[in-house]
């Protein structure tokens, strides 16, 4: 029988929508659906990856079975065994590793927003462990922190025809966004209206803008206090604005006026009429728009006070709230990831095993208490689990040494840590010595390779979907699934509820399936699943102008923080350890002396490195199987400018090696617009058409970018832990050598098709 049904493609965060024709319980065929958000026929045309579903789909490198370690970890041998087998197997280890050790000895990991996660998270808590690790502290966390703890909730930038200016600060979603949005950046550069675009690497973004500045990695807070220092100087803040709403602002005032546009220029490397240009369009604009990303997400000790620096900037342009500028975001109608989590239901004595207590003081459960009391007023929470989210420093130091207790397990959900995670040789080191790890994935990445069980994932088509910001805005997009899993798959949220079960949790596991659960949270909002799925959507705009509604008393309600305004002097970070006003910090050194003087005697340089800025078709560690796209994007690059390259005798095409006292990997060398003290990294590089497992692991040692970094808490941001990603000095020099990446991709070696039977 043929049918046509609803279904997702979640290739990227944009959820687009299609119609899948059905026969027999398979997909025949796929197409856009243009009925349903998102849909845009410029963004299908510009996307390479949704042709991609009916492959990936019926992969042959999908696993398709739970799989079970045989002989040592790492060796790439599997025996298949039954669900059952596999989660009661499962089970018992984790309770034998309860008993002897504590619930907080099993951690988890997960990755980018690829599945929901309470489900993984509300399992932890009811096994009764803190230890959960992601990537919140380099990715949304300090951006919600600080947002939050200045406008009372976080935000969302709002550009539409009111906007007057936008200002795009370290993203660039030319690459790493296929959407709308990108589309309306796009036109914006074509418009009247200014784009200033800052990044130390001129891309397809910056070509777009009116003015592109590109600061030295790492020096963007002291940018923001200079656009500030212009903006007062000249008269450009909103004086009404100020006056009425915002706290400290003759603090701040005195605090920026030492930023003077020639005082940033030499501390950032860009120039004083640019800092003067950009600052006043921004002041000038009757609303101005400003949005950020990794660039300052990723910048380590930095990245609280840059943050800072801009919501002040918004704040003393009046630039909050306000239709064309940004708008504080609700809570959502349905039920609130925190409330899904179901973090409350976790005891106290287990939150209090939370490891980043004290080393983070913000990102930790009494940090959390502390903000949910100030936001709780006009009615918000965050999110627990991703907001306290346990550091991977101090959980790895817990595996590695037993201190302050043993970490013996984890669960590693839709990531591949091997290849993301800071500090490959420290994470690989640290999960080979452990007694139990679980990895639910799509594939054998070189992650699932070291586990003793690999337990196969439904994919979208496969599952339902409801994508929702982590319960900060009030909007969840998505559909159904097309059809039940394939071969033996399950979705995650029956993987975590038929474990749950099996470890005494049933009673909060109530809805049998993830359809039903979905269904339970969209009642809250009055939406049914079928008017969800007819429209891809739930979404309630905000209004704008909020602070601005009476409260019990008739008064203005203001914004939910300690002083009710917007705090450019912050009176609740010094509780942290943080500053009242944004100040820069000193960027991470990563290179000893003799590493320095190793590379420069033989014709390297000393660099400032940025890794992993987003480049189609990839995506993190993922699509690297598609052999199109190895043909059109064959390796790794390590990128510098043209007159680097010339001051190297560096050519593109040239192997090089970059490294730091944490490691090297190799690369090949490409030449373009960008500054000339630094060097630019691809992340995520290795090959899934290699043998899974040792001795190459997928061939992850090779041109893994994360074997340099480190996740030091000791030399992250203070109060959150973030580690860097961007900003991190390094070493780079030519090597005689051709890289594996030259080999044809599509040349599967026998080794692993044989195991292909075993999947
Ligand atoms: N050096 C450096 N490191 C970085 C970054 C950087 O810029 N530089 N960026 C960081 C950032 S921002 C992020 S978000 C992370 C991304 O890090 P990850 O999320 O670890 O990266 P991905 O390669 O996207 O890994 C996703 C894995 O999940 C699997 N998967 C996909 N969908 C699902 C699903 O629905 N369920 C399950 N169970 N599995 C699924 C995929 O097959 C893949 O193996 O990397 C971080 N690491
Ligand atoms: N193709 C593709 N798309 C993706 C992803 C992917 O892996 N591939 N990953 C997804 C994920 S997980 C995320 S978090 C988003 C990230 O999306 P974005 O935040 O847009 O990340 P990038 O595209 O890398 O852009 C970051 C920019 O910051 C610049 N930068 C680096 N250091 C600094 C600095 O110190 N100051 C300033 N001002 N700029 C700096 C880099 O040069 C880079 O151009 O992308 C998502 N989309
Ligand atoms: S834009 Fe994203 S969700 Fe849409 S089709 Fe492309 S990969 Fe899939
Ligand atoms: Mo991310």
């Amino acid at each position: 029988m043929r049918e046509v049904r609803k279904t997702n493609c979640h290739f990227c965060g944009y959820l687009c929508a299609f119609h899948a024709t059905v026969e027999d319980g398979r997909v025949v065929d796929l197409e856009p659906d243009p009925s349903r958000y998102p849909y845009d026929p410029k963004v299908l045309a510009g996307c390479r990856r949704w042709k991609m579903n009916l492959d990936v789909l019926d992969g042959d490198d999908r696993v398709n079975y739970p799989l079970r370690r045989v002989g040592e970890r790492g060796a790439n041998n599997w025996e298949r065994v039954s669900w059952d087998e596999a989660l009661d197997d499962i089970a018992q280890r984790l309770s034998k590793l309860r008993d002897q050790y504590g619930s907080e000895t099993l951690a988890s990991m997960i990755g980018g927003p690829h599945a929901s996660f309470w489900p993984l998270h509300r399992f932890m808590n009811m096994f009764g462990s803190p230890n959960n690790m992601g990537i919140g502290q380099i990715c949304w966390n300090p951006r919600i922190w600080m947002d939050a703890l200045t406008f009372g909730w976080t935000i969302e930038a709002d550009i539409n025809d009111d906007t007057e200016c936008v200002f795009i600060w370290g993203t660039n979603p030319a690459e790493s966004d296929n959407s709308l949005w990108w589309q309306s950046i796009r036109r914006i550069g074509k418009s009247d209206t200014p784009l200033v675009v800052i990044d130390p690497r001129y891309t397809k973004t910056a070509s777009c803008a009116d003015l592109w500045i590109a600061p030295k990695t790492g020096t963007d807070c002291a940018l923001a206090l200079g656009f500030a220092n212009v903006i007062i100087a000249e008269g450009l803040y909103d004086r009404d604005f100020v006056a009425e709403w915002c706290h400290g602002f003759d603090e701040f005032a005195a605090h920026v006026a030492r930023y003077t546009p020639e005082y940033v220029a030499e501390f950032c490397g860009v120039s004083a009429d640019d800092v003067r240009t950009a600052a006043r369009w921004f002041g000038r604009a009757q609303a101005a728009a400003l949005v950020s990303g990794r660039g300052i997400d990723q910048s380590g000790r930095n990245v609280a006070p840059t943050h800072r620096a801009i919501c002040c900037l918004r704040a003393i342009t009046g630039n909050v709230d306000k239709p064309g500028a940004c708008i504080i975001t609700e809570m959502s109608d349905f039920t609130t990831e925190v409330e899904l989590e179901m973090t409350d239901e976790m005891v106290p004595e287990h939150k209090a095993r939370c490891l980043n207590t004290p080393f983070t003081p913000l990102q930790c459960y009494e940090g959390y208490a502390k903000v949910q009391k100030v936001t709780e007023r006009l009615g918000c929470r965050l999110p627990t689990r991703y907001m306290t989210s346990a550091h991977p420093d101090l959980v790895l130091r817990a595996m590695e040494t037993g201190e302050p207790y043993p970490v013996r397990a984890l669960i590693v959900n839709a990531t591949n840590p091997l290849l993301t995670y800071a500090d490959t040789h420290r994470v690989f080191n640290a999960l080979m010595g452990l007694d139990l790890i679980v990895v639910i994935d799509y594939y054998l990445t070189p992650t699932a390779s070291i586990a003793d069980f690999v337990l196969p994932c439904a994919g979208a088509i496969e599952r339902p979907l409801f994508q929702q910001h982590g319960g900060v805005a009030n909007i969840a997009y998505g559909g159904p699934a097309a059809v039940e899993p394939y071969y033996e798959r399950r979705s995650d949220y029956d993987i975590f509820r038929a474990l749950g079960i099996r470890l005494g949790q049933a009673e909060a596991w109530p809805h049998e399936t993830f359809k039903d659960a979905l269904e339970d949270v969209l009642a809250r909002a009055g939406m049914t699943w079928e008017e969800y799925c007819e429209r891809g959507m739930y979404f309630r705009p905000p209004v704008p102008f909020k602070y601005l509604y009476p409260d019990e008393t008739d008064n203005p309600r203001g914004f939910a923080t300690t002083t009710g305004k917007i705090e450019l002097a912050s009176e609740i970070l010094p509780d942290f350890g943080g500053q009242r006003l944004p100040e820069p910090a000193p960027c991470l050194s990563l290179c000893s002396d003799e590493l320095i003087a190793r590379a420069t005697a033989c014709g390297g340089a000393h660099l400032s490195m940025v890794t992993g800025a987003r480049k189609q078709p990839y995506n993190a560690s993922m699509y690297f199987n598609n052999p199109k796209f190895r043909k059109s994007s064959p390796h790794p690059a390590a990128e510098i400018s043209p007159a680097t390259a010339q001051r190297l005798g560096l050519r593109a095409g040239d192997t090089v090696e970059v490294a730091t006292d944490k490691g090297s990997a190799r690369f090949v060398l490409e030449v373009r617009t960008m500054r000339d003290d630094m060097v630019s990294v691809d992340y995520g590089w290795w090959h899934p058409e290699w043998t899974p497992g040792a001795p190459d692991f997928g061939g992850m040692w090779e041109s893994n970018v994360n074997c340099l970094t480190s996740c030091s808490v000791a030399t992250g941001e203070p109060m959150i832990g973030t580690w860097w990603y961007n900003a991190i000095d390094c070493v780079i020099r030519k090597v005689d050598e051709t890289l594996s990446w030259q080999d044809d991709p599509c040349a599967k070696d026998s080794a692993s098709a044989d195991k292909d039977d075993a999947r």
